[in-house]
């Protein structure tokens, strides 16, 4: 069912230092839907939760502080293959390796304040938007 939407927040660094309407609007200039959107945050645990896949790498409890950190942007995206588009939009995990011109090139810190998440597969997609909207909150 998912196959043409991904889940992206934009994180608590490109939110905090105002990047939120220029990378809104780099995805729909890149031709993505935006079906669902909500300003919020995540506690420690949720970011827990929600990055649990990542338990066992050496930056998991760094990654949850800094996901609790600050207000975060959540959005389900549609567009044919979205989640290899929106990955190609964003670019490399760490800017540095980002293509020029993609989100993460243009408003990201570091490797870990990268601005922006990206789904990675369908699958995780649909766990990932499930995680924060309900049916009633999609469009
Ligand atoms: P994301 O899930 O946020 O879209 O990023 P990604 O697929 O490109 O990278 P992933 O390997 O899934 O890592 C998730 C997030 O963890 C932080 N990270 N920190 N300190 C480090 O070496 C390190 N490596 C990854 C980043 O915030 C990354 O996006
Ligand atoms: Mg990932």
């Amino acid at each position: 069912m998912a196959t043409n939407r991904t889940f992206t927040m934009i994180k608590p660094d490109a939110v905090k230092n105002g990047h939120t309407g220029a990378i809104l609007n780099d995805i729909i200039k890149g031709g993505f839907k935006i079906v669902a959107m909500k300003y919020t945050s995540l506690t420690k645990e949720t970011a827990g939760a929600f990055y649990a896949v990542h338990k066992e790498r050496g930056f998991y409890g760094e990654l949850v502080d800094f996901m609790s950190s600050g207000p975060i942007v959540a959005a389900i995206l549609e567009k044919d293959n979205a989640v290899e588009d929106f990955r190609k939009l964003i670019g490399a995990t760490d800017p540095k390796k980002a293509e020029v011109g993609t989100i993460r090139n243009k408003y990201a810190e570091s490797i870990e304040a990268n601005a922006v998440h990206g789904s990675d597969s369908d699958e995780n997609a649909e766990i990932e938007g499930n995680f924060y909207f309900s049916a009633l909150e999609r469009f």
